[in-house]
């Protein structure tokens, strides 16, 4: 009888613990796509000029849905289609569109979102090993802090 007691004991434990596994996040990467973007010329000078499709840079645009309890962060991509990968935002200076490297990542809050897409943030693929062609598609590793590295496949649209 008493051992009875401890096995209901037990399962009201497992139960509690259930309710505090909702504080994690949960992702739901949807919309990944790239296209080509030609480098501008004064960066092309800049030594990348001899590598083969020197001159085209690539980015990736995505989104995810956080259905978690918990926030997380996009911390870094990769891909091996490219000799860098970085995060980047867009922004405004003097009047021009710049961009510029996301130094502490994206945050994606608990149910919210996080959307990389033309004019805010993206993926820069950097110096490309080959050329992106249309209706291709591309693997990108995502690293995340705390739901780790999920890869997604990019489909490549016309630039
Ligand atoms: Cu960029």
């Amino acid at each position: 009888m008493r051992y009875a007691g401890l096995m209901v004991c037990a399962a009201i434990v497992v139960l509690a613990g259930c309710g505090g596994g909702q504080q994690v996040p949960e992702l739901v990467i949807s919309g990944v796509w790239s296209r080509p973007v030609a480098v501008p010329a004064q960066d092309s000078a800049a030594g990348v000029a001899d590598t083969p499709h020197a001159g085209f840079n690539g980015v990736v645009y995505l989104q995810v849905e956080n259905r978690g309890g918990a926030a997380d962060r996009l911390l870094r991509a990769e891909a091996e289609v490219c000799a860098v990968t970085e995060l980047h935002e867009t922004i405004m200076q003097e009047g021009r569109m710049r961009m510029q490297p996301v130094t502490n990542g994206l945050e994606i809050p608990a149910r919210g979102r996080l959307e990389l897409s033309p004019g805010g943030h993206h993926v820069m693929l950097m110096n490309l090993k080959r050329g992106l062609a249309p209706g291709d598609s591309i693997a990108v590793q995502l690293e995340f802090e705390r739901s780790g590295v999920r890869t997604v496949f990019s489909h490549i649209r016309q630039p």
